[in-house]
C-alpha cells in the first residue's frame, strides 16, 4: 500500500527513542545487523521441527541459521543444549514446566509481589491453573529469603524449584538452592528440576559479571533474548544433559531434560518457529560472544551502582539499599509521599521512560504502586557512563520536586515550563548518544 501510515508511525517511534532516555531495565537497543536479520525473507518460511528434522521441505538454509544460533547460545552459557525457538520468555517458562511437571505438581518460585515474574505462578496465568505454585519471598534487605525457601521446599516437596525474578537486585546463591533441592529430593524419593529464569541478567551472565546457574547445579536456564542479551524480542532455553531425538518420546529423567524441553517447545507448546527472529538471535549471540560485550556487561553494573548511589544521596529510598545488577527499585512513596504511577507519568513528559512497580508488601493500590523500577542496560548500550548517570539522577530529583509541588497529574499543568526545560536537557544529551540501528539524522 502506498504511503501506509504504519511507516510514518515507525518513524515517530524512532524519534521518541532517539530523543528520550530508556530507563526501563528490561529494554535495550539492538544493532543494525540484528535489525537486518529480523527484517529478512526468513519470515516467509515454515520450518516446524528442528535442524535436520523438519516437517517441510526447503529448509537447508534455515537449518544452518538455527544451528548457528544453537551453537552460539551453548557457547555463551556453557550449556549442553540450547532451544532457540521459544517466541518469548513466557513461552520458554511454560515449555519447561510442561517438559518436567504433570498437572497438579508443585513448583516453588519467587512470589510476584516479592519480585518474581507473572509466569512464575501468578493466579491469572494458564500455568497457575495447571500446576500448584508455592511462592517464597524476600528478606528486609531485599535478598531471597533462603530460610523460607528451604522451609517451603521441605514442606511441599516440589517437583521444580525456580530461581528467577523481574524486580530483584541481588546475586542469587544458586549453590544454596541446589543443596536444598538435593536434600529434599532425597527425602521425597524423586528428582527435582532446578530452573533459573535469568531473563533480566542473562547478558550479565554471558558477559561474565554474574554467576551462571548452569555451573552451580541448575539443569535449566530460561531467558528472553531482548533484555541484557541485546537481541531480538524472543525466548531461549539452555540446559544440561543428554541431547536426544526430539521427535521421539523419552523418559522423564533429569539427564533427558534437553530432549524433554525440545519436545515441550515443539510440538508441545508452539508451532512453526520464527526463523527471522532466530537469525537475529544468532547475530546477537555472535555479538555477545565478542570481548567488547564483557566490557558492556561490566559497565551496565557500574552505571547502575553509580545511579543508585546518587539517587540515594538525593533522598530516594532504594529497595535492598542499592543494586548488584542492572536494576534499581525506588520507593518513591516512602521517600517523598508520591506514588510510582504519578512519577512515571511525570518522567514520561521529560523523555525519561521507566515503569511504576510494586514493592514487596506494597500497601499501594495495584495501579498506583509505591515504587518505580529502572535500570541501565539501554543507556549503557548508547554509551552513557557514570557522569551521565549523575545527570539522570539529578533530572529525576527535579521532576520529583515538581511532582511534590504539583500534588497530582492535573497539577503538572502549571509546571509545563519547568518540565519543558528538563525535557530539552534530556533531548540534547540523548541526541549526542545515537541509538545503534538508527542512522543519525535519519
Ligand atoms: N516484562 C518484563 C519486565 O519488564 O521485566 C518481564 O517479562
Amino acid at each position: 500500500m502506498k504511503n501506509d501510515p504504519v511507516f510514518e508511525i515507525i518513524k515517530q517511534e524512532e524519534t521518541r527513542q532517539s530523543e528520550g532516555l530508556e530507563l526501563i531495565p528490561s529494554e535495550n537497543y539492538v544493532s543494525a545487523e540484528v535489525l537486518k536479520a529480523m527484517g529478512s525473507v526468513l519470515t516467509n518460511k515454515y520450518s516446524e521441527g528442528y535442524p535436520g528434522k523438519r516437517y517441510y521441505g526447503g529448509n537447508e538454509n534455515i537449518d544452518q541459521i538455527e544451528t548457528l544460533a544453537i551453537e552460539r547460545a551453548k557457547e555463551l552459557f556453557h550449556a549442553d543444549h540450547a532451544n532457540v525457538q521459544p517466541h518469548s520468555g513466557a513461552n520458554a517458562n511454560e515449555a519447561v514446566y510442561f517438559a518436567w511437571c504433570q498437572p497438579g505438581d508443585t513448583i516453588l518460585a519467587m512470589a510476584l509481589p516479592a519480585g518474581g515474574h507473572l509466569t512464575h505462578g501468578s493466579p491469572v496465568t494458564r500455568s497457575a491453573k495447571i500446576y500448584n505454585f508455592v511462592g517464597y519471598g524476600v528478606t528486609e534487605d531485599g535478598d531471597i529469603d533462603y530460610d523460607e525457601l528451604e522451609r517451603l521446599a521441605r514442606e511441599h516437596q516440589p517437583k521444580l524449584i525456580l530461581v528467577g525474578y523481574s524486580a530483584f537486585m541481588k546475586i542469587p546463591d544458586f549453590d544454596r538452592v541446589a543443596k536444598i533441592a538435593a536434600e529434599v529430593s532425597k527425602a521425597a524419593g524423586y528428582e527435582i528440576l532446578l530452573m533459573a529464569d535469568m531473563a533480566h541478567v542473562a547478558g550479565l551472565i554471558a558477559g561474565g559479571v554474574h554467576p551462571n546457574p548452569l555451573e552451580h547445579g541448575f539443569q535449566v536456564m530460561t531467558s528472553t533474548t531482548h533484555k541484557t542479551l541485546r537481541g531480538p524480542r524472543g525466548g531461549l532455553i539452555v540446559s544440561m544433559g543428554t541431547v536426544g531425538n526430539p521427535l521421539k518420546k523419552c523418559e522423564r529423567k533429569l539427564e533427558n531434560i534437553p530432549t524433554l524441553i525440545d519436545r515441550a517447545v515443539f510440538p508441545g507448546t508452539q508451532g512453526g518457529p520464527l526463523e527471522h527472529v532466530i537469525a537475529a538471535k544468532a547475530v546477537a549471540f555472535g555479538e555477545d560472544l565478542q570481548p567488547e560485550f564483557q566490557d558492556y556487561a561490566r559497565q551496565i553494573v557500574e552505571n547502575a551502582q553509580a545511579l543508585a548511589a546518587e539517587l540515594k544521596r538525593l533522598g530516594f529510598a532504594l529497595q535492598g539499599g542499592g543494586t548488584e545488577n542492572h536494576l534499581i527499585l525506588v520507593n518513591v512513596k516512602d521517600s517523598f509521599g508520591i506514588d510510582g504511577k504519578f512519577f512515571e507519568y511525570a518522567l514520561d513528559k521529560v523523555g525519561l521512560t521507566l515503569n511504576a512497580n510494586a514493592l514487596p508488601n506494597d500497601k499501594g493500590a495495584a495501579f498506583r504502586p509505591s515504587g518505580v523500577r529502572l535500570g541501565t542496560p539501554a543507556m549503557t548500550t548508547r554509551g552513557l557512563g557514570v557522569p551521565e548517570m549523575m545527570k539522570v539522577a539529578d533530572w529525576m530529583k527535579r521532576v520529583l520536586d515538581i511532582c511534590v509541588a504539583a500534588g497530582d497529574e492535573d497539577g503538572l499543568g502549571s509546571h509545563e515550563a519547568e518540565l519543558g526545560a528538563i525535557r530539552s536537557e534530556v533531548r540534547n544529551l540523548a541526541l549526542s548518544f545515537p541509538i545503534p540501528g538508527i542512522p543519525a539524522n535519519n
